[in-house]
């Protein structure tokens, strides 16, 4: 099985979140999170404020990132494990990349049907501070099981 690890961040204000189109590549013509794939030599804060940077041009301090937990996607050939953090203090100017065309969403107007079909069983939690643990197998771009946890410290 080939494993592959990626950072997904959710910039969020008590009511919006930021997605972004993702015009190529993997997940295309989906919205999401900024992130993509962890690269040699950088921590996983590091490669999730280098992805926000490159996708969206918004840097985040390390000290504003918290890290939300991980979700694990697997089909027959791949896992994907992916690490989620949000941030709600960010500087620079808002920019659209190559890769996503971004824009603000209220929480009750997140557009699930234009996400991976995964997103709506674990994203809210995300969005109400609540850590988490997923996991999901994908059988033809369908999801075949899953399982979700809250994990939050008590
Ligand atoms: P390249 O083009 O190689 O630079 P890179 O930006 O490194 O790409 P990319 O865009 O392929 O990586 O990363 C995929 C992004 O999509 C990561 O942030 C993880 C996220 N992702 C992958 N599968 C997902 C899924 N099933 N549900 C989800 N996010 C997913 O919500
Ligand atoms: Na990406
Ligand atoms: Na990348």
């Amino acid at each position: 099985m080939h494993t592959t690890h990626y950072t997904l961040i959710f910039i969020k204000t008590q009511n919006h979140v930021l997605l972004g189109y993702k015009k190529r590549g993997f997940g295309q013509q989906k919205w999401n999170g900024f992130g993509g794939k962890l690269e040699e030599n950088e921590t996983i804060s590091e490669g999730a404020i280098r992805e926000l940077f490159e996708e969206s041009n918004l840097v985040v301090e390390k000290q504003h990132l918290h890290y939300m937990g991980v979700v694990t996607y697997d089909d027959d050939v791949h896992r994907r494990i992916v690490y989620i953090f949000s941030a709600s203090q960010v500087e620079g100017d808002l920019k659209e990349s190559d890769e996503m065309r971004p824009q603000w969403f209220e929480f009750e107007n997140i557009p699930y049907h234009n996400m991976w079909p995964d997103s709506q069983f674990w994203l809210p939690l995300v969005l109400n501070d609540h850590h988490l643990q997923a996991r999901f197998t994908y059988n033809d771009y369908k999801i075949y099981k899953y399982n979700v946890e809250q994990l939050d410290v008590i």
